[in-house]
């Protein structure tokens, strides 16, 4: 069923036709001259995109870590989604996530730190929020383009104050009974948990991303906030995020528990090591329904993070 609400309504239902013909034409002269964004960066054209009209993030500053490729359109990036606490069909968070409680919501942020601390959402909100367009490369050979909203990871470590002990950082994310149907369910153990190298963890492009496309992010996508770190599967960037933890030792992440012959600790895309089910050489960008496009080494972001393998045999470390 399909109620109309008051942000389905098409500007061409609103605005008088001269005006909006005229905005049209100017979009299609921008589109095809190539805009320059607020903060010089230039930006390829993008269309107005039909969301779900969640609340708006303001001040948003643009980035010189965002790619300049043609961007996935919102609808994609919010139906076809993997966020297996609601269910391991593509559609299934799309469908199911609305009933995660994203308020009242803390992150709590601990383990080998001076100044272990909990932040409600409201406070994440307000760190400078920038936007990073970022590749998204799934394990699964699919990839897209997302206009993320967001802060480095970084910038709130550095608030905790991490000791000399902390060498690995463990991401926890919600584990909400009663609104997620999957978490009763045998398919991971619960809580979805990932890790990463201190190194990767403190990178700048390892971001905490609290929007997507202007908006909130919608909860199929991992709200209120999740990590996003775009050199490697997407499955490192867990959704919804509950707890951080610093620690000593390389945390045992849900994948890994779950098949680690499959699902390395490191996950870096990698076209030269296969999955050992399928190819990792080429990729489906959604919606193409065919795999023509070459992965990229580090899906494209080796020359900001491939100095943190040096002398690592990937192989082994996949
Ligand atoms: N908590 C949680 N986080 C998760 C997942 C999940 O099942 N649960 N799936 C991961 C996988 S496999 C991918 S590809 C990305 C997908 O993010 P997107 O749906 O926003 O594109 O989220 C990751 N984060
Ligand atoms: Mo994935």
């Amino acid at each position: 069923m399909i109620i109309k609400r008051p942000h389905d309504i098409q500007p061409s239902e609103i605005t008088p036709r001269g005006v909006y013909e005229g905005r049209r034409r100017f979009m299609k002269l921008a589109a095809a001259a190539s805009v320059l964004g607020a903060g010089g960066v230039l930006e390829p054209a993008r269309a107005q995109e039909k969301t779900l009209g969640l609340p708006k993030l303001g001040n948003v500053a643009k980035s010189r870590f965002s790619t300049a490729e043609p961007l996935t359109a919102y609808k994609h990036i919010t139906r076809y989604n993997n966020y297996y606490e609601f269910g391991t069909d593509k559609d299934d968070p799309a469908e199911y996530a609305g009933r995660l409680k994203v308020r009242p919501w803390t992150l709590a942020v601990e383990g080998e730190v001076a100044k272990p601390r909990t932040f409600g959402i409201e406070e994440l909100l307000k760190f400078p929020l920038e936007e990073r367009i970022y590749r998204l490369r799934c394990v699964e050979a699919w990839s897209m383009v997302i206009p993320w909203i967001g802060f480095e990871f970084n910038r709130l470590a550095k608030l905790v104050e991490p000791t000399s002990k902390a060498k690995f950082v463990e991401f926890v994310t919600a584990v909400q009974p009663d609104t997620m149907p999957g978490v009763h369910l045998p398919v991971l153990d619960w809580p979805y948990v990932e890790g990463l190298r201190i190194d990767e963890a403190m990178h700048p492009l390892t971001i905490l991303a609290v929007g997507l496309y202007g908006e909130v992010l919608p909860n199929q996508n991992g709200a209120p906030l999740r990590l996003v770190v775009p050199w490697k599967y997407g499955f490192k960037s867990g959704k919804s995020l509950a707890r951080i933890r610093f620690v000593g030792e390389q945390p045992k992440t849900a994948w890994e528990k779950a098949n680690s012959h499959e699902y390395g600790f490191y996950s870096n895309v990698n076209p030269n090591v296969d999955h050992p089910r399928w190819s990792q050489k080429r990729e489906r960008r959604i919606p193409d329904l065919f795999a023509r496009r070459e992965t990229l080494m580090f899906n494209g972001y080796g020359e900001q993070v491939a100095s943190l393998y040096a002398g690592m045999d990937l192989k082994k470390f996949f």
